[in-house]
Order: structure tokens, then sequence, then C-alpha cells
């Protein structure tokens, strides 16, 4: 059985990063270890969340597991609570040595969430060379680039953006929750790979946390990146035509985790 790490919050009421993690990672027949970055009340979008960072405790985690023989097939990188983190994050890559998905989560729909600060977008720059797969959506993608946000995106600047990526360090990338079109969504690959599918006008957190899990679930069962993307996709997807309404409380993905197994 494949081994994952999976390095993010625990937001303890939301439905995002870990309490979306692990059960997708497991549902895929993965055993799921994770470090939780902090202990969050809820995710950021609440007013005001009590947050418990661990930035302090993460390499002593990841020591005691090398005094304990523990190793990873995958290391998956999601919500950091503090650009500290990132040099921290760094370090345990390099100690374990195993394939790194990064979702470098950071903000949606043009603007960077609450907590975020440029010392932590030059943070996950940098944090990007170590990355198998960096899987931004396009205010990710063009906050690491410093190329301009701009919806609606074309081929050339999608190409500008994934060269990017590229150039940071990052093997592969992945432009997710990407809107082309009016009324599409869908993603970019920097192999050129792409899909729109119908817009769902739905908002959820939680879904690039979701889709990462599944992309990482489906390259660990031997898929392709392209084919990764698009498995992940349609989970979501799934998930989001599932889930009557837009809440801060995240997609019922868990009457979805069937399709997974
Ligand atoms: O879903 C992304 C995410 C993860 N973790 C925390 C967040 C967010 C988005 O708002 O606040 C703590």
């Amino acid at each position: 059985m494949k081994h994952v790490l999976t390095i993010q919050d625990f937001s303890c009421v939301g439905r995002c990063s870990l309490t979306v993690a692990l059960p997708v990672l497991s549902a895929m027949g993965i055993r799921t270890s994770a470090l939780p970055t902090a202990v969050l009340s809820t995710h950021t979008a609440f007013p005001s969340p009590e947050i418990a960072d661990l930035t302090g405790k993460l390499l002593d985690f990841s020591n005691h597991w090398k005094q304990n023989g523990i190793s990873f097939d995958a290391i998956s990188v999601g919500y950091l609570a503090d650009p500290m983190q990132a040099g921290i994050v760094a370090r345990i890559l390099e100690d374990f040595g195993a394939y790194t998905v990064l979702d470098p989560v950071m903000g949606d729909n043009g603007r960077l969430y609450s907590r975020i600060t440029p010392a932590h977008v030059d943070a996950l720059r940098q944090l990007c060379a170590k990355a198998d797969v960096v899987l931004p959506n396009l205010t990710e993608a063009a906050a690491l680039t410093g190329l301009p946000y701009v919806e609606k995106a074309e081929e050339g600047y999608l190409k500008e953006l994934t060269a990017g990526l590229l150039a940071l360090g990052a093997k592969n990338a992945v432009i997710t929750g990407l809107r082309r079109y009016d009324h599409t969504i869908g993603y970019y690959c920097s192999n050129g790979a792409t899909y729109q599918g119908e817009l769902i006008p739905k908002h959820f957190h939680g879904t690039g946390d979701l889709f990462a899990a599944v992309f990482l679930g489906s390259v660990l069962s031997g898929m392709n990146l392209t084919n990764a993307a698009n498995h992940a996709e349609k989970f979501v997807r799934r998930c989001i035509e599932g889930t009557a309404e837009s809440t801060p409380h995240g997609v019922e993905f868990e009457r979805f985790l069937k399709y997974l197994t």
C-alpha cells in the first residue's frame, strides 16, 4: 500500500485541507499520515478563526519519524500558516525525498486570503523548486509568477504562466479552477492538456484541496498527469453538482467517496 504524508492545516470546521485530503486518499486505498501546519477553529474565510500555529513543531515531528525509519511514497503540501513554514517544509521534503505535489494555497478570484502576505508569496515561490507538480489556481499562478491576473485566460497567457511556474523549478504545473470563457471552468496543464466544462454557478471553499487529493491519489494509482487532472476535475465537479447550495462548509464529498474506491 502506498504511504502519503499530507502537510497542511487542520481546519476543524469547514471541509477543507486535512478533513478533505485524509478521507479522499483513504478511499483511494492509500495509507495516510498527516503533518498539520496549524489547527484552526475554521478555515480563514470565517471571520477571526482561533489558530494554533505549529511552526515550532514541524521539524520535531518529522525528525521523530526519521529516527523511527518512517518513509513516504509521496508528500502533498497545502496551506501553510506562516511564511517561515515554507523553508521548514523544504527541509522536510529534502529529508524524505518523496514525490511532491504542492498546492500553493494563497487566494482565489484574484484576491489573496486573509493572513497571506507578500512574504508568504515569496516563500511559496521558493518552495515551487521542490515540487514534482504544482497545482495553483489562476490567482495563485499569477502571484507566484508575478504576471498580472487576467480572467478569461487565453492560450498565450496560460503558456506564459505555466512556463513561469516551471522556471521557478516545478517539474509540472496544472492551473486549476480556471475560467477561460463565459460559463466554463476547468484546468490547464504545463504539457498543454486542457479542459473546460460547464461552469456550475456555486462557490465553495476546499474544492482546490479536494482536487489536489484526488490528483495525487490518481497519480499514485498509475495515471499520467493528464488523466489524473481529468479524474480530479470530474470528481470535484460531481461533488459541486451534488451539493445543493454554496455555503462556507464546503462540498458534500462524503456522498461521492464511493466513486473513488
Ligand atoms: O481551502 C483552502 C484553505 C485551506 N486552509 C485554510 C484556508 C483555506 C481557504 O480559505 O483558510 C486555513
